[in-house]
């Protein structure tokens, strides 16, 4: 076999020259020489998707191929994350509630980390895409969740996930859980002005900041 870095190279190539037939065949490889998942889709999968994202910002694509594009990448997590899931299932170090927040409907990110997550034996309430702040606070009470996680890809919601917490502050309850945020324009200022308790660049990380607010 090529070596690694050509490999993911390879999927990121399948994916920003909208080659689906390639794509998914670079999947099922992946899952059939054993390789390491995570790193396949980070380093592959999600490499191609954001060229694909700059390009269409210059302009060197239009939204049919933006979405093209989109719609390949979530094909092929549909092969690849089933193989991510297992373990660990009898117990629960913690449970969370995760969603794209209001009028955006990003969801691969959100879901890659949901399903580490869940691979990971975290108990995992995941909602979706586009969910009104309202309902993620009614499921996190309802499901009496440790952690709420809320994921924004576009800069013009990401004012939900600070209404998330307000409103938590609203009813008295903010102290009840641990907010994350994620999302490609999140930053560690926005986490401040949010007052909430942590956010994470990609999914590894995710389960780091998980593990560690809930051994606080
Ligand atoms: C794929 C894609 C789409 C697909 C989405 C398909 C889907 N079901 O998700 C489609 C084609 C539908 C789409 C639509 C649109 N898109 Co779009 N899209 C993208 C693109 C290229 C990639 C996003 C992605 O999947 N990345 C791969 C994943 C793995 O990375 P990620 O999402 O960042 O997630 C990781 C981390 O952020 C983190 N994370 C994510 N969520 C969470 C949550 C928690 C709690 C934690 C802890 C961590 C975490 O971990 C994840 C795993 O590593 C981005 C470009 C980019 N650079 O982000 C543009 C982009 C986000 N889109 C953009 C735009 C403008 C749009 C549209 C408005 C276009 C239009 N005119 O219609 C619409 C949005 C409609 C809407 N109301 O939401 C802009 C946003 C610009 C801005 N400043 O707001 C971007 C940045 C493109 C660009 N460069 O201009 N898009």
């Amino acid at each position: 076999m090529e070596s690694l870095e050509d490999f993911y190279n390879q999927i990121a190539l399948a994916i920003v020259e909208l080659n689906e037939d390639r794509a998914r065949e670079l999947a099922i490889r992946s899952i059939n020489e054993g390789l390491d998942l995570l790193k396949v889709i980070e380093r592959g999968f999600g490499e191609g998707i954001r060229r694909i994202g700059n390009l269409w910002e210059d302009g060197d694509i239009f939204l049919p191929e933006l979405m093209l594009g989109g719609n390949i990448m979530q094909e092929c997590m549909g092969l690849l994350l089933p193989h991510l899931k297992s373990k660990n299932k009898s117990y629960s170090p913690g449970s969370i509630v995760i969603a794209t927040i209001e009028g955006d409907i990003h969801s691969i990110g959100k879901t890659i980390v949901a399903t580490l997550l869940n691979a990971n034996g975290f108990e995992v309430y995941d909602l979706g895409a586009d969910v009104p702040a309202e309902k993620i606070i009614d499921v996190a009470i309802e499901k009496e969740a440790d952690i709420i996680g809320i994921s924004a890809l576009l800069t013009t919601t990401m004012i939900g996930q600070k209404k998330v917490i307000s409103l938590l502050k609203k009813q008295g309850i903010r102290n009840k859980f641990k907010v994350i945020l994620g999302g490609a324009p999140v930053t560690e200022a926005w986490t401040k002005e949010c007052e909430a308790d942590g956010y994470a660049e990609n999914a590894i990380d995710s389960i780091k900041l998980v593990k560690k607010l809930l051994s606080k």
